[in-house]
C-alpha cells in the first residue's frame, strides 16, 4: 500500500508491493538460498536473517505496457541500487525518504526489477550510523511502477491561507518534460468545485506553474475536526489531458505568537509521544494495521501529537494522522551526532537531501505543524551552529509556512537558539540527572530567556522519560522497575504541563525499540526501554498515570 487514497486516475500507477517477492543475501551462510518474502519488509523479519547487516537482494518480474517508466520507492533501507533488466538504473541513500528511478521508452512485455540494498555502516553513511535506534535492511515501505507521458506532473505543493472570507489555496505545480523540446501545456487544479486554469505555457524540461484559488466555503482542518479536501490537478498537452495528480489538503493556520503556537489562532498545547518505526515482528516496515493501531493507543492515551524521532515517516503514518487529526513533529534524519560525525564529509549533503526528500513529499499533509531538524547534535560548537544554519535555511527556503525547531540536549550550553521559531529541550531529570523534574525545568527555563538567544519564543520539552522493563515491579521502586517509571513519568509530566512557560512535552517514548547492536551502550536488552508501553505494546504501570495526565489538559491554553 503506497497511500490511504488513490493519487492517479489518468496515469497508469501499478503496485508493485503488497506482493511477493524473491529475496537473497549477498553473503553469509544462507547466501546460497531464495526465500519468498513480501515487500514491504525488513529481512530482520525473516528467520534466517535476524540480526544480518549486509546486502540482500530483492527481484520481482513484472509486465510493462511500454513507454517512460517511473518506479517509485517510498523507503529501502538504508543504501538502494537498483536494477532494471541487469542493468544499473539508480540509486539512492537513506531509509526515510522516498525517491523515484526514470527509464525512458522501456519496451512493453515482462521485466525484472532488482533492489539491492545495504543496511552497512561505514564512513559513507553519515546518518545511519551505530545508535539507539536499529537501522534496519530491506524494501521497508511501498513500491509502484508508473507509465508517464512526456509532460508529466512532478508535484503540486498547495498552502492553504486563511483569507478574509474563507480561505486562499497558493498552488505550486512542478511540471516536467522528458520529450527534449518544449510542450504546450496547461494544467487545472479543482478544489471543493473551484477550479484553476493556469492557461498555456510552452513547458521546457523543468516548468513551475503558480496560481491560487479563493475558497469561501471550506471547513478548516482541526484536532477536533480534521477535515480533508481533494485537490485534482490535470495537465492538458496541446489541449489533451495526458497526466494528473490528486493530493489531499487541509485549512489550517500555523502561527507563531510570542510563546505560543497557534493552530486555527488558538494556543495550542502539545500532550506527544516519540514514536520509532519499531515493531518487533515487523521491524522498521509497519503495515498500515500496526500503523493505526500504534495511533489509536496514542489516542487512547490522551496525546494530540506525534514527534516522528528521529527521521522522516512512511507516508502512510502521516495520512492517518491528517485523517485523525493528530499533530506530527517532522523531523529529517539525526540522532546525536558529534561534531566529528557531522564532519564527516557526505553529512550536510546527505542532511540537504533528507530535508529535500522530505519537504518535497510531505509539504501537503495538514498534521504537519513544525520541521525539526538534527536531533541533540553539537547545537554547542561554532561548526555546529554552521551545519545548523544551512539546514534551516534550506527548510526556510522550501517551506516558508512552517515554524522549525530542533530537539537540543545542551544544557545551558546551546548557541543556535536565534536561529528556529520553537526552542525545544530534551530532558531527563530524575533519570539521568539526578534533580528534581520541576526543579531542572525552571533552571533551564530561565537559563533560555536570559542567557540564550530563545528568550521569548515557544519552549518545547520535545523528550523525558525514565527505563522501565516489562514485568519488572518492586517495593523498593528502583530505576529499570515499572513503579519508578511511573513516578518520574508523573514528576516530569506535571513539571511541564502545569508550567504555563511551556507549550508542550513530548514523551520518551511510546514503545519499546530495538538498538543496534553496535551501539549498545548500557541499555538492558540492547533495547531503549523507555516505552510507556513495551514492544508488543502490553502496558506498563506508568500507562495510566500518563493517561490521567495528558487526560487533565486541553489540546489548548486558556487565553
Ligand atoms: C536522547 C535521544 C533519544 C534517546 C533518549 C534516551 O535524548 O534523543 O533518541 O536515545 O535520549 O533514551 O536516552
Amino acid at each position: 500500500m503506497i497511500r490511504t487514497f488513490q493519487t492517479h486516475r489518468i496515469r497508469k500507477q501499478t503496485e508493485l508491493s503488497s506482493s511477493l517477492w524473491s529475496f537473497r543475501a549477498a553473503e553469509g551462510p544462507f547466501s546460497g538460498r531464495t526465500y519468498p518474502v513480501t515487500v514491504p519488509s525488513c529481512w530482520e523479519s525473516y528467520p534466517d536473517f535476524t540480526d544480518y547487516r549486509g546486502v540482500g537482494i530483492y527481484t520481482k518480474p513484472f509486465d510493462f505496457p511500454g513507454g517512460n517508466l517511473r518506479l517509485e520507492f517510498q523507503g529501502v533501507s538504508h543504501t538502494a541500487e537498483i536494477l532494471l533488466d541487469g542493468a544499473p538504473v539508480g540509486a539512492h541513500y537513506n531509509a526515510y525518504t522516498p525517491f523515484e528511478v526514470i527509464v525512458p521508452q522501456v519496451a512493453a512485455g515482462s521485466h525484472l526489477l532488482e533492489v539491492r540494498a545495504d543496511n552497512r555502516f561505514s564512513e559513507a553513511s553519515a546518518l545511519h550510523v551505530p545508535n539507539d535506534y536499529q537501522s534496519y535492511g530491506g524494501i521497508s515501505r511501498g513500491v509502484a511502477a508508473e507509465v508517464l507521458p512526456d509532460l508529466w506532473i512532478r508535484y503540486v505543493h498547495i498552502t492553504p491561507v486563511r483569507a478574509e472570507n474563507g480561505w486562499t489555496a497558493n498552488l505550486e505545480i512542478a511540471l516536467e518534460n522528458l520529450s527534449g523540446r518544449p510542450l504546450p501545456a496547461s494544467v487545472r487544479t479543482e478544489i471543493n468545485g473551484r477550479t484553476f486554469d493556469s492557461g498555456t505555457v510552452m513547458a521546457g524540461e523543468h516548468q513551475i506553474l503558480k496560481g491560487s484559488l479563493l475558497l469561501d466555503d471550506v471547513r478548516e482542518w482541526s484536532m477536533e475536526e480534521p477535515n480533508l479536501y481533494v485537490a485534482v490537478t490535470t495537465l492538458f498537452c496541446d489541449g489533451q489531458p495526458v497526466d494528473d495528480l490528486i493530493e489531499r489538503i487541509g485549512f489550517r493556520e500555523i502561527r507563531i505568537r510570542q510563546k505560543r503556537i497557534l493552530l486555527n489562532g488558538r494556543p495550542v498545547r502539545i500532550k506527544g509521544f516519540c514514536r520509532h518505526e519499531d515493531h518487533p515482528q515487523f521491524g522498521c516496515a509497519l503495515p498500515l494495521e500496526a500503523i493505526q493501531y500504534d495511533l489509536s493507543v496514542i489516542r487512547h492515551l490522551g496525546a494530540n501529537s506525534v514527534r516522528t524521532s528521529h527521521y522522516p515517516n512512511d507516508q502512510l503514518f502521516l495520512d492517518l494522522c491528517d485523517e485523525t487529526g493528530l499533530l506530527v513533529w517532522e523531523e529529517n534524519h539525526a540522532r546525536g551526532l558529534s561534531e566529528e560525525q557531522m564532519r564527516n564529509p557526505n553529512f550536510q549533503r546527505q542532511c540537504a537531501d533528507c530535508i529535500q526528500e522530505m519537504i518535497a513529499a510531505h509539504y501537503n499533509h495538514p498534521s504537519i505543524y513544525i520541521w525539526g531538524i538534527l536531533n541533540e547534535c553539537a547545537s554547542d560548537s561554532e561548526y555546529g551552529k554552521s551545519c545548523y544554519e544551512k539546514q534551516l535555511a534550506q527548510i526556510r527556503a522550501l517551506d516558508p509556512s512552517r515554524p522549525r525547531s530542533f530537539a537540543s540536549c545542551k544544557f545551558k550550553t546551546d548557541i543556535c537558539f536565534g536561529l528556529p521559531e520553537v526552542v525545544s529541550y530534551n530532558i531527563y531529570p530524575e533519570w539521568y540527572v539526578d534533580q528534581p523534574a520541576g526543579e531542572y525545568l525552571e533552571d533551564l527555563y530561565q537559563w533560555v530567556q536570559t542567557s540564550s538567544e530563545g528568550a521569548g519564543k515557544p519552549f518545547l520539552i520535545t523528550e523525558t522519560g525514565a527505563g522501565a522493563i516489562y514485568g519488572y515491579r518492586t517495593p523498593t521502586k528502583v530505576k529499570w522497575s515499572e513503579e519508578y517509571q511511573a513516578e518520574a513519568l508523573e514528576h516530569q509530566m506535571h513539571a511541564v504541563l502545569s508550567n504555563d512557560n511551556c507549550s508542550g512535552i513530548y514523551l520518551w517514548q511510546f514503545a519499546d525499540t530495538r538498538i543496534s547492536r553496535e551501539w549498545f551502550s548500557f541499555r538492558p536488552r540492547t533495547m531503549n526501554n523507555k516505552g510507556v508501553v513495551d514492544e508488543y505494546r502490553r502496558r506498563k504501570l506508568a500507562y495510566d498515570v500518563v493517561k490521567r495526565l495528558f487526560e487533565g489538559y486541553g489540546n489548548y491554553f486558556e487565553e
